[in-house]
């Protein structure tokens, strides 16, 4: 029952089950994985498909010729798997340029190179199948005020955007854009900070239809704020694109920790939302294994995020079934057909009819909304004793 199968859309990228453990105080505690393995182990846990960055597959300065023969060697095992490749992106991160930025570093050089670099991995995805790119702007940040690069960023990056969506329409490319927030790190602040931040800055687009999120459980829990509501946000407005599912908390470095590890009660109602919402995208796991893990913990690690993510499915589909539920819920939100008339779109009547309402107040003061049975309710069914 808890068995993950590919139609559960469950993807990991390479830099996840590959990341190798490395922090700012210590080195690499796990050797790389070679992609090829990656992909047959991937597929041996019931996954859907694997993610990449440019760099985890080829690696930076590869010569043409070694590049055709590692995507090949790459695609081999794909058919063989049946693993699907769904989202890349470019590493605009890593290399030593990228440091003041990337898309919106103030050297021209540095922003035409991550351009290119964009361009290429979306070149690299569309031979992989990929349909999702995603843009993540860790190095667009800054630590210095002095420079009023703040005043420039938001017109470099749109116009960068505008270039690419361009691009995917001139080759012809399917991609949908998913842009995904950070308040921090690696960069002091980065830019484009929340999922409101983005959610607002694709309506200055050429192409706002192309672009949409990728919002981040630990993103927006760094910045103190509810994940569930943004993803709520973004799914009204028809932009949950793809979505990097892991833990955190509050208040720390982004720890990237295994799916409903920390949060349990956040992953219950994320994975309650997402499975009423008619999302059909990726469930992708942007987290990695403790450093204190070997490979095998890395798997133990894989496994876990999916069983967590079915277990929550069961639990909140058990959670919504139960009568007793359903009563409150039914209480909660019971209309009374007078107080109704009042509300909807504007008219001139009922502006009048409103200014006229006799509100039965008393009423409305004294109410109980029995929330506190409600949530233990939610608590039991998390801990497995009811339902
Ligand atoms: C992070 C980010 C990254 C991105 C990835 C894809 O905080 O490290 O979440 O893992 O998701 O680079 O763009
Ligand atoms: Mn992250
Ligand atoms: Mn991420």
């Amino acid at each position: 029952m808890y068995e993950p199968r590919p139609e559960h859309k469950f993807t990991f990228g390479l830099w996840t089950v590959g990341n190798v453990g490395r922090d700012p105080f210590g080195d690499a505690v796990r050797e790389r994985l070679d992609p090829v393995y990656v992909v047959h182990k991937l597929a041996e846990l019931g996954v859907y498909g694997v993610n990449l960055h440019d760099e985890d597959l080829i690696p930076r300065g590869t010569p043409p010729a070694e590049r055709d023969r590692i995507v090949h060697r790459f695609k081999k095992a794909l058919e063989e798997t049946g693993l699907k490749v769904p989202m890349v992106t470019a590493n605009l991160f890593s290399d030593p340029a990228f440091k003041d930025g990337a898309l919106t570093s103030p050297d021209p050089w540095v922003r035409a190179y991550a351009l290119r670099k964009s361009l290429e991995t979306m070149d690299l995805g569309a031979e992989l199948g990929a349909e999702i790119y995603v843009v993540w702007p860790g190095r667009e940040g800054a630590e210095v005020e002095a420079t009023g690069k703040v005043r420039k960023v938001w017109g470099w990056m749109r116009e960068a955007l505008d270039f690419m969506a361009a691009y995917a329409e001139d080759q012809g490319y399917p991609y949908r854009f998913a842009l995904e927030p950070k308040p921090n790190e690696p960069r002091g602040d980065i830019y484009f900070a929340t999922v409101g931040s983005f959610l607002a800055f694709i309506q200055t687009l050429a192409r706002p239809e192309r672009f949409g999120l990728n919002p981040e459980f630990a993103h927006e829990t760094m910045s103190g704020l509810n994940f569930v509501h943004a993803v709520a946000q973004v799914l009204e407005a028809g932009k949950l694109f793809h979505i990097d599912l892991n833990d955190q908390r509050m208040n720390r470095f982004d720890q990237d920790l295994r799916f409903g590890s920390e949060n349990l009660k956040a992953a219950f109602f994320l994975v309650d939302l997402l499975e009423h919402s008619g999302y059909e995208g990726p469930r992708h796991f942007d987290a990695h294994a403790l450093r204190t893990e070997d490979e095998e913990g890395v798997w133990a690690f894989a496994k876990g995020c999916m069983r967590t993510y079915l277990i929550l499915k069961e639990r909140a589909q058990a959670f919504r079934e139960d009568p007793e539920v359903r009563d409150l819920l039914a209480a909660y939100y019971r209309e009374d057909p007078e107080a109704v008339a009042y509300l909807g779109p504007y008219s001139r009547e009922r502006a009048e009819a409103l200014k006229r309402a006799e509100f039965p107040l008393e009423a409305m003061r004294k109410r109980g909304y029995d929330l506190e049975r409600l949530d233990q309710l939610v608590v039991e069914y998390l801990l497995g004793v009811r339902g």
